[in-house]
């Protein structure tokens, strides 16, 4: 069946993308041939004016190309072909005798924004769901229809590159604004809107082609140079070289203007195919595979009991994570129900959800009216009035024992029959606490990431008393929340946390053994995290990490023993960042200065600091994560393989052109692996020994994901 249906309006011709069995319109080779057939015959009607381009689906107006299509290129010049292909299709488009409206409606990203640009006039609902995008370069890629050239002369340089680069989504209002949208209407005149508009395109009423946005710099060739030279600059800085779409992308703007139109696209096409083979891009469309797969998941194996519906929810303790659990919760219209024992502590726990909801006002992402109604569903209280009828609580209060044994009981005998008590530990064993509950089994682990409003990563942590419906409610809870969610097994440290440790302390061995502070954090700056693991304690707070580290220690023996420096470092009061004083300077701001050199003086190796190569410290620190990952899937901590990688990426910024710890196991293989863990073990006896499944992968020659296809 056809992706694209015709029907006629008095001289305008309606085509409805709706791709049959698919959720979203998507373009592969034979939805490109339906085009080509709608197009020639358009063209031969002479009856024809105009034509119209609208979704069948309620949601998404085109998600862009097929991404299963990238697996089945055999070569660059493959993907160069199809981009030409794309090319000369838009340039129908463009250029043929029926001017085309594109009513967008929904997601409207990548091929499907090209196809737009291609068209003569571009009208947008005014929905929240709709949104546009070029996401290429999050798929390791460059616009490969055309992108790279119409958005710049739509939207002006400097506006076009932002989009380009970053792929974010602009909504309907800022696509009118910045000229994207030529219109923005009610969703129910739409269509109605966009047949008006191609007749009057058809008839020479409304011009086909109108003056369009350009700033002083973008329009002369001296201020394009600078344009491309700040945007190439902040690009290096941001990706340290390790995201080659990002210069590929500017390369393709650049060439349009260096030369003329027609070699853009040509160069375009080029960099578009050069990108489809490069492994950041394997590893990046892993990624949109294995969060789209995760989206599905239940969280329970096998068939999963329906989700409650969580429109109310409790949490105890009002400080940092309550309150930004309490806000984001809030952002998605529950009700909440926030508790402390002391008025006091509420009124500050209330204030600081405030302020996190602020945060989305100033930046125009919410109105005056949806900031205050979102305030309005948190409650403070300092009894357990209002618990009778919610279905989750959510525990934030201080990481001891004691007092969540205590809370539970509390709430146990307040909460309805049925009711969830979630708890956000992230050191205590969720069996531990689970041990004074009346029914074990609605016990769940519900562990956030700091700060609550921006991390994405939330891991559910369940025993295996946690009953289905659980685990199957707060996963859906956790989405409702737009968390990326994994559901781990209870152990210490769960995953996230469990695979820091090692990367943690083998940064200490290191300042044991001399190594500068600048030195290591630089060094995994370039491995692509986003942050050093020095500069990583002193955020968390070097009693934290005190904390957490000696729990793994107790846990998992020698192999995960801190370093004698960060005991040290903490011993003589310094906390990190939260005290102005750690391994770092900051001023009465808190914000951050360069080495706090006088650290050194209590750290073993005092002020004689020693040479390490970065590639030691990337191999030793990247290797004593992924060791531990690896023993994360062994031990079953981890369902699958993917949420590790999704957690690891999601919940500590592994970085992404890497995968994720388990795809390093795949790129390196494992038993090269072996050997080079094996090698570390020899200097450093007990800290490296390879996982024994890494060794059986070995002796198998097998690999955690499929090497061909889908690889999720
Ligand atoms: N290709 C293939 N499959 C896609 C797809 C795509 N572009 N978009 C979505 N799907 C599948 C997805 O895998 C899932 O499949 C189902 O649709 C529902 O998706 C030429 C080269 C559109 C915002 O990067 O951002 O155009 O698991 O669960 O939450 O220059 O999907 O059901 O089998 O995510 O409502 C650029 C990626 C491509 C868009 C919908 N486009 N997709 O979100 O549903 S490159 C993208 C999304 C390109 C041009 C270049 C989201 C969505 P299954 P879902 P959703």
């Amino acid at each position: 069946m056809s992706a694209l249906s015709v029907s006629m309006h008095d001289g305008v011709a309606v085509v409805t993308f709706d791709l049959p069995g698919e959720p979203v319109n998507k373009f592969s080779k034979a939805v490109i041939a339906d085009f080509v057939a709608v197009f020639d015959q358009l063209e031969r009607d002479t009856s024809v004016v105009g034509a119209v381009l609208i979704s069948g689906k309620p949601d998404t107006f085109i998600a862009g190309a097929d991404i299963d299509g990238f697996l089945e290129f055999t070569s660059a010049a493959d993907a160069t072909r199809e981009s030409a292909e794309g090319h000369k299709l838009m340039d129908r488009l463009e250029h043929g005798r029926v001017p085309w409206v594109a009513a967008i409606n929904g997601a409207c990203l990548g091929g499907g924004l090209e196809t737009s640009l291609a068209c003569a006039y571009r009208i947008v609902a005014d929905s929240p769901r709709t949104v546009l995008a070029l996401p290429e370069v999050q798929l390791g890629l460059i616009p490969g229809a055309g992108g790279t050239q119409r958005l710049p002369r739509t939207v002006g340089l400097q506006a076009a590159l932002d989009m380009i680069l970053t792929g974010k989504n602009v909504r309907a209002k800022k696509a009118l604004q910045s000229g994207l949208a030529d219109e923005m209407v009610h969703p129910n005149i739409l269509r109605e809107t966009a047949i008006r508009r191609a007749r009057e395109l058809g008839t020479g009423k409304l011009p086909r082609v109108r003056p369009r946005k350009s700033s002083l710099l973008d329009g002369n060739p001296l201020g394009r140079a600078v344009v491309f030279r700040q945007a190439r600059a902040m690009t290096l800085k941001k990706s340290r070289g390790h995201y080659p779409a990002l210069l590929a992308a500017l390369e393709a703007v650049a060439a349009g203007y260096h030369g003329s139109v027609a070699d853009g696209f040509a160069t375009e096409a080029r960099l578009f195919g050069e990108m489809a083979f490069t492994p950041v891009s394997r590893q990046l469309v892993f990624l949109f595979y294995a969060t789209t797969s995760l989206k599905k998941d239940t969280g329970v194996s096998g068939d999963a009991p329906p989700p409650k519906k969580v429109e109310k929810i409790g949490v105890l303790g009002t400080g940092f994570m309550g309150a930004g659990i309490a806000a984001v919760s809030a952002m998605q219209g529950v009700a909440v129900r926030f508790k402390d024992t002391q008025h006091a502590a509420v009124a500050k726990g209330l204030a600081a959800v405030r302020d996190v909801l602020n945060e989305r006002l100033k930046k125009k992402q919410v109105t005056r009216q949806q900031f205050a109604d979102q305030l309005s569903l948190v409650s403070g209280t300092v009894d357990y009035t209002g618990f009778s009828n919610v279905p989750l609580l959510i525990e934030a209060v201080f990481e001891d024992l004691a007092v969540k044994h205590a809370v539970l009981k509390e709430a146990e005998a307040v909460l309805p029959p049925g009711a969830i008590f979630a708890t956000n530990t992230s050191t205590i064993p969720i069996h531990k606490i689970a041990a004074a509950s009346r029914d074990a089994s609605r016990v769940v682990g519900m562990h956030f990431f700091s700060p609550v409003h921006k991390m994405p990563l939330l891991e559910v942590i369940v025993t295996p008393q946690t009953a289905p419906d659980v685990v199957a409610t707060t996963v859906a809870f956790g989405r409702k929340l737009g968390k990326t969610v994994i559901v781990v097994n209870d152990a210490p440290g769960f995953y996230v946390n469990r695979i820091l440790a090692p990367y943690i302390n083998e940064a200490g061995k290191l300042l044991d053994e001399g190594a500068r502070i600048e030195v290591i954090d630089t060094a995994m700056l370039d491995y692509g995290f986003p942050v050093g693991p020095v500069t990583l304690l002193d955020e968390v707070g070097l009693d934290v990490a005190g904390k957490s580290g000696a729990i793994m220690a107790a846990a998992f023996g020698g192999r995960l023993q801190p370093s004698a420096t960060l005991g040290k470092v903490l011993a003589a009061g310094r906390l990190g960042r939260k005290g102005k004083k750690g391994f770092y300077l900051y001023d009465e701001t808190g914000k951050k200065g360069g080495v706090d050199a006088s650290v050194y003086d209590v750290t073993p190796a005092g002020s004689s600091r020693i040479d390490v190569s970065a590639a030691d410290i990337q191999e030793r620190l990247s290797l004593a994560m992924v060791n531990e990952a690896v023993r994360c899937v062994e031990d079953g901590i981890l369902r699958a393989p993917r949420d590790g990688d999704i957690g690891a990426v999601f919940g500590i910024g592994f970085p992404p052109f890497r995968g994720g710890p388990l795809r390093v196991v795949d790129t390196i293989g494992a038993a090269e692996l072996v050997k080079r863990l094996e090698a570390l073990n020899a200097r450093f006896p007990g800290r490296f020994e390879p996982a024994r499944l890494l060794r059986d992968m070995a002796a198998r020659g097998t690999t955690f994901y499929p090497t061909k296809g889908k690889p999720v």
